[in-house]
């Protein structure tokens, strides 16, 4: 088969997403890392004209939108599926990526841990009154996830493609002391987010990235 391609810079939530499901399907690709800057040029516009990471890549063929990209890793290659067979319960993995998009990813990553891990690290004060807002905010994603965990994992009674999205996003707020008191209070969720932590794939995929840099949390 032709050389698969990822392109995306690591420590994203959705281009970590990708790498945990090609890890877990054994795939081989080449990682194209890229910085945020490189979003906006022409060569990468081509990719996504969206101008968003990640992008996977195989010759002439090239797909943006994780969801789309987490589907296509699942199909196309052999090893166990990532996708439940009941056309219910693939619903609810559907539900999770929109859950994933439009309640975690906005609050979770691009206001708490941006502000509360990333600021820092890039030498700025946090927003306070944007972490109070977040904070407020993500309970409400994290009590759905605590009530609808009956198991080990999301939907099904193995892993999917729902726990690794959900989980890219979740590992981050966890990174943020807010976010780890939260998760803390919500046993399911604690539980579930530390055993996806421990899979080899959660951990190759950050590869030392931000080590140390938590600020609590369930263990990983
Ligand atoms: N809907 C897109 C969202 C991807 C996304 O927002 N990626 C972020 C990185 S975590 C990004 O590329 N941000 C760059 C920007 O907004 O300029 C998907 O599902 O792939």
């Amino acid at each position: 088969m032709s050389e698969l391609i990822l392109h995306g810079f690591p420590v994203s939530p959705y281009v970590r997403s990708a790498r945990i499901a090609l890890f877990e399907k054994g795939v081989a690709y080449h990682f194209n890392e890229i910085g945020f800057d490189y979003l906006t040029t022409d060569a990468y516009t081509k990719l996504n004209p969206f101008r968003k990471m990640p992008v996977l890549q195989q010759e002439q063929f090239v797909l943006y939108e994780t969801p789309a990209i987490l589907s296509y890793i699942d199909e196309a290659f052999d090893g166990a599926s990532l996708q439940p067979a009941h056309p219910k319960a693939r619903a609810h993995m559907h539900k999770w990526f929109g859950i994933a998009a439009h309640y975690l990813y906005p609050v979770g990553v691009m206001q708490l841990f941006l502000q509360r891990v990333m600021s820092p690290i890039l030498g700025n004060q946090p927003d306070e009154a944007v972490v109070e807002a977040a904070v407020a905010a993500i309970a409400l994603p994290l009590d759905v996830l605590e009530r609808e965990l009956v198991d080990t994992f999301l939907v099904g009674d193995r892993l999917s493609l729902a726990d690794i999205l959900t989980g890219a996003m979740v590992y981050y707020v966890n990174m943020t002391q807010e976010g780890a008191t939260l998760i803390r209070s919500r046993p399911k969720t604690a539980t579930w987010l530390s055993q996806l932590s421990q899979r080899e794939s959660f951990q190759q995929s950050l590869a030392g990235l931000l080590q140390g840099k938590s600020m609590g949390g369930v263990e990983a």
